[in-house]
């Protein structure tokens, strides 16, 4: 017997020598685990090896893959590391890959899957960022539509080219997911019922905020704050950079410049303002410093192969780090949000969790940014041990998921807010995200649309750019430029790096400081469209901002636009700078939200679909406003004189709205004669919307004409048109 094994094994020695092919895996199981959505199991799998940290329950298989299946995986194994490869056949669009550089269209492109702190996306081209997603989604000719997800966070290459997907990665064999439907919008429903979805967040996380690296004090921060309300630029939230802690050390409050977080977050509270505080992961070496001895103490750090401590330098000096990997460091990390939650913190950010590492001993080669590849995790509950290589794209994921859990438990009534630099595939169920260090120049402002649209297309609905570009000085045409289309991103925050100009919405003069009021009283007019467009992602897992050939899959003109920009189906986004856009067909009307909206040349313009109401709030200066007095719904009506929309509404913060406390309104519009009735055409919820909806009003854009008119929600509205 053990001859015979021997003998294999020399003859496998020789074939394996004797041709650098790597060798084919037979697919050892497959089939149907939900709707149209197929599982692949190469032979030899072993889930110690490569636990799934993407996907959120685990799922049977119910049904053998279904005879005409085209989409199957090609496992195969060279020097123990494990790929798949997809044949591709016929003109087919393809798209996803996450956080990514360059065009929305992935055809011919690669990327590496390493989350790296890649300032100025200088390495290799920005082809490997913050973020993993091993995820290709596919639109055929006639817009029917794929999905593929590579389970896997190991080290990895990822290469969509027309006639071929390849994920080739550094570790075990993992399983493959394929969803085959009928749109690329059932295709992403399909990755939430794999992955998750978002979950709401608060109503002001929606708002404009302002950060820089950093408000360096108390009195800084107050005048930023009080600038925004005199000068009367919407803005829901302040941000603290990494200066506001004693030393870098996180979870603690530098003496002399933020003396008494507490009055501070009241005092911003008051003026209609929230917080955020940034939580890097690394924690600095330091016996008096009482987050580091209860580590210790709970034995919690990444620890070398040898079993010392593991320690990296970031910007507190030498750092230990927590292994997430235990669920003990888990509960650990989420225990300490408490104490500092209670200064009034309304939200968290946590930067560096790649994990960025400056310095080490070792070769780039082996570490690449971040702890040695061979560092050993140690794993726990559902996660094998394994080494870096395996858990480091997974490290910032399972932070988010620890910080989230310990915000909640310190204020179980409220929705948290967390924004993470670096996540995994799935990664949206736990933080928001914003696309790293980008360049004050005009290449990084047009990327931030196909970055923000391809998060989008990979799961992650709630992102944004540094508005303005955080490395580098900022020009005034910059910030107006970016503005002019930033405030309708998901995610909408200005931000810039420490020794840069001042960016903030009026540090560029009185024109600019007008046009950036214009530009933040529409994304607040929209709140309630966008609060709806995010319900929608939350129960969906469709994005909130989408590609235009999301209009209509089956028209190819459509399927490299990456200027222009959907928000929902009913609004179209075409910043100021786009040229010759690729635009949907069909009636698309100009949309005015405030004064000097069109004639502002710095303005995106947006265009109201046919056949749509867009429901919108007033003009207020933060979400702790009215913003429902009134509330406008703007009608565009379709060739056969009709439209329809819909409003959800809640109370903002608590989670009352899962026990059904929230409203969901339908409102449907239909002319007759010259007259436009607009009416709810169906309720839907337990919260009283009436507390806060003083007044209703209309707008209807009609062949290019406005007429308006007021109502209430029991009898509706009626316009007369001419
Ligand atoms: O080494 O906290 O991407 O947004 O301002 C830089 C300071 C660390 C990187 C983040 C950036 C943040 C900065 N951080």
């Amino acid at each position: 017997m053990i001859r015979i094994n021997r003998l294999i094994f020399f003859v496998f020695l020789l074939l394996s020598c004797s041709t650098l092919d790597a060798q084919i895996v037979p697919i050892k199981a497959s089939g149907i685990v939900a709707r149209s959505i197929a599982v692949f199991t190469p032979a030899g799998f072993d889930r110690s090896e490569t636990p799934s940290l993407i996907l959120k329950h685990k799922f049977q298989i119910t049904a053998p893959v279904p005879k005409g299946w085209k989409l199957r995986p090609q496992f195969s194994l060279n020097d123990e590391k494990a790929s798949a490869v997809f044949d591709l056949k016929g003109e087919i669009s393809l798209y996803g890959g996450g956080e990514v550089t360059g065009p929305l269209l992935r055809n011919g492109q690669s990327i590496e899957l390493w989350n790296t702190d890649n300032g100025a996306y200088g390495t290799d081209n920005g082809k490997r960022l913050y973020q993993t997603h091993p995820w290709v989604l596919g639109v055929r000719k006639d817009g029917t539509a794929f999905g593929i997800i590579f389970d896997s966070s190991w080290k990895a290459v990822l290469i969509t080219n027309s006639d071929k997907i390849e994920y080739s990665s550094e570790g075990a064999l993992f399983k493959v997911y394929v969803i085959d439907r009928r749109s690329p919008q059932e295709v992403l429903k399909g990755l939430a019922e794999l992955t998750g979805t978002m979950e709401m967040p608060p109503l002001w996380a929606l708002g404009y905020h302002q950060c820089r690296f950093s408000y360096g004090s108390e009195e800084k921060v107050r005048s930023i704050a009080s600038t925004f309300r005199e000068k009367k630029i919407p803005c829901d939230a302040i941000w603290m950079d990494i200066d506001y802690m004693e030393g870098f050390r996180v979870f603690t409050f530098n003496k002399k410049n933020f003396p008494d977080p507490k009055t501070l977050n009241d005092d911003l509270h008051k003026q209609g303002f929230k917080t955020v505080y940034m939580i890097d992961p690394g924690v600095k070496v330091d016996s008096g410093y009482s987050v580091y001895r209860s580590g210790t103490a709970n034995d919690v750090w990444v620890k070398q192969p040898n079993g010392k401590e593991y320690h990296g330098k970031v910007w507190p000096g030498d750092c230990a780090f927590p292994d997430f990997t235990m669920p003990r460091t888990r509960n650990w990390w989420s225990g300490l949000y408490k104490n500092f939650m209670q200064t009034g913190i309304d939200g968290i950010w946590n930067d560096m969790n790649e994990p960025a590492v400056n310095d080490n001993e070792l070769p780039a080669d082996h570490r690449l940014g971040t702890m040695p590849y061979t560092t050993p995790h140690r794993g726990g509950g559902d996660l094998p041990a394994g080494p870096h290589l395996l858990y480091h794209n997974a490290y910032g994921r399972l932070m988010v998921e620890a910080s989230r859990e310990g915000i909640i438990a310190a204020d179980p009534e409220k929705r948290p807010f967390v924004l993470t630099r670096a996540n995994l595939l799935g990664g949206q169920r736990f933080a928001a995200t914003w696309t790293g260090d980008n360049l004050a120049d005009p290449r990084f402002m047009k990327l931030s649309v196909p970055m923000s649209l391809t998060l989008g297309l990979s799961g992650q609905p709630f992102s944004g750019p540094d508005i303005g570009g955080f490395l580098e000085n900022t020009s005034g045409e910059l910030w107006a430029q970016w503005i002019g289309f930033g405030t309708f991103l998901p995610f909408a925050r200005g931000h810039a790096c420490a020794g840069t100009n001042d960016k903030e919405p009026w540090a560029f003069g009185s024109a600019i400081e007008r046009t950036s009021r214009i530009a933040l009283e529409r994304r607040y007019r929209l709140l309630p469209y966008l609060y709806t467009l995010f319900y929608n992602s939350y129960k969906t897992g469709l994005p909130v901002m989408s590609p235009v050939f999301f209009d209509d899959p089956g028209d190819m003109r459509l399927r490299s636009e990456d200027q222009a920009f959907l928000l929902g189906n009913k609004l179209l986004v075409v910043p100021a700078y786009a040229k010759d856009p690729a635009l949907p067909k069909g009636v698309w009307e100009n949309l005015s939200l405030v004064e000097g909206d069109r004639s502002d040349a710095y303005q995106a313009k947006l265009f109201i679909k046919g056949g749509s109401i867009i429901p919108a709030g007033k003009v207020v200066q933060s979400t702790t406003e009215d913003l429902l007095a009134p509330l406008t719904l703007f009608v565009c009506l379709d060739a056969k004189g009709k439209a329809s929309g819909e409003l959800y509404w809640d109370a903002g913060q608590s989670w009352a709205y899962k026990k059904g406390d929230h409203s969901l309104l339908k409102f449907e519009a239909i002319k007759k004669g010259k007259t436009v009735k607009i009416i709810v055409s169906s309720r839907t919820g337990n919260y009283k919307i009436e507390k806060d909806l003083k007044a209703l009003q209309a707008v209807v854009i009609d062949k290019r004409m406005t007429y308006r008119g007021s109502g209430d929600l029991k009898n509706g509205i009626s316009v007369v048109t001419r």
